[in-house]
C-alpha cells in the first residue's frame, strides 16, 4: 500500500498514521515529524524549516520535495509507505507523482480526515499543554488552518479527479476514525 494521508491541522493525522502504519506494516514518513526532529538537533535543515513552522507557514517547496525524494528512495519504503503531511501544495503533488514515476511506481489511495475547525482548534491547545510545540498557540493554528485552507485543500479535488480519494470523519475517539480508516481500506 502506497499511500498519503490530508487533513487540516489537528485532524488527526499523525495519530492515526500510526496505527494504520502499524496494521499495515507500512513506514510511516511525516514530513512535520522529520522538521521537527531536524529542528531539535540543529541541523541546517532544522533551521531553515523552523523559520516558516513557528509562524505556521509551509517550508518551502525546494527544501522539502528533496528531503521526500531522499527518504522515498530508502529501502524500507519499496513495498509500500504512508506520507503523513506530504504532499501539501500543488506542486508537491506533481513533485510526489514524478518521484514515483521514478522509482516504477504510483500512489494506490489518499486519505481525508475531515474535523470540525473549532474541535481542532481544541486539540491542539491541548497538545500545547502536554508537548509545548512552538506552532501551536491559538495565532499561529489559526494561520495554518488559512495555509491549509489556501494550499491543501485544493488537493482534495486533484485526488478525487485521479480515483483515488477516500474521505472520513475525523470526529469521534481515535479508536473509532482507527476504525472507519481501515475499514475504508479494507472496502
Ligand atoms: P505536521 O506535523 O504535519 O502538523 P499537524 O498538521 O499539526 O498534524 P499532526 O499530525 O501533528 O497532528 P494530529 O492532527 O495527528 O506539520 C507541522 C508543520 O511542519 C507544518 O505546519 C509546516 O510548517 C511543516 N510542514 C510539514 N509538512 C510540510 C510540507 N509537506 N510542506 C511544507 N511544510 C510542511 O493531532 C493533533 C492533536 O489532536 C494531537 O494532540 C492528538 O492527540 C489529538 N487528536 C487526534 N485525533 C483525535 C481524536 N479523534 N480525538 C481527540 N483528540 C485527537
Amino acid at each position: 500500500m502506497r499511500m498519503v494521508i490530508m487533513g487540516p491541522p489537528g485532524a488527526g493525522k499523525g495519530t492515526q498514521a500510526k496505527f494504520v502504519c502499524e496494521s499495515l506494516s507500512i513506514p510511516h514518513i511525516s514530513t512535520g515529524e522529520i522538521f521537527r526532529a531536524n529542528v531539535k538537533a540543529g541541523t541546517p535543515l532544522g533551521v531553515e524549516a523552523s523559520k516558516y513552522m513557528h509562524k505556521g507557514e509551509y517550508v518551502p517547496d525546494s527544501v522539502t520535495n528533496a528531503m521526500v525524494a531522499d527518504r522515498l528512495a530508502e529501502a524500507d519504503a519499496a513495498d509500500g509507505f504512508l506520507l503523513d503531511g506530504y504532499p501539501r501544495t500543488l506542486e508537491q503533488v506533481g513533485e510526489l507523482d514524478r518521484i514515483l514515476t521514478g522509482l516504477g511506481t504510483s500512489l494506490d489511495c489518499a486519505v481525508e480526515i475531515t474535523a470540525d475547525a473549532e474541535a481542532i482548534i481544541a486539540r491542539l491547545l491541548n497538545r500545547a499543554t502536554l508537548e509545548g510545540r512552538a506552532d501551536d498557540t491559538e495565532e499561529v493554528i489559526r494561520r495554518r488552518m488559512e495555509v491549509y485552507a489556501l494550499e491543501t485543500e485544493p488537493l482534495v479535488a486533484v485526488y478525487g479527479d485521479k480515483g483515488i480519494l477516500i474521505q472520513v470523519d475525523g470526529m469521534g475517539s481515535v479508536e473509532e476514525v482507527t476504525g472507519r480508516i481501515l475499514s475504508a481500506l479494507n472496502a
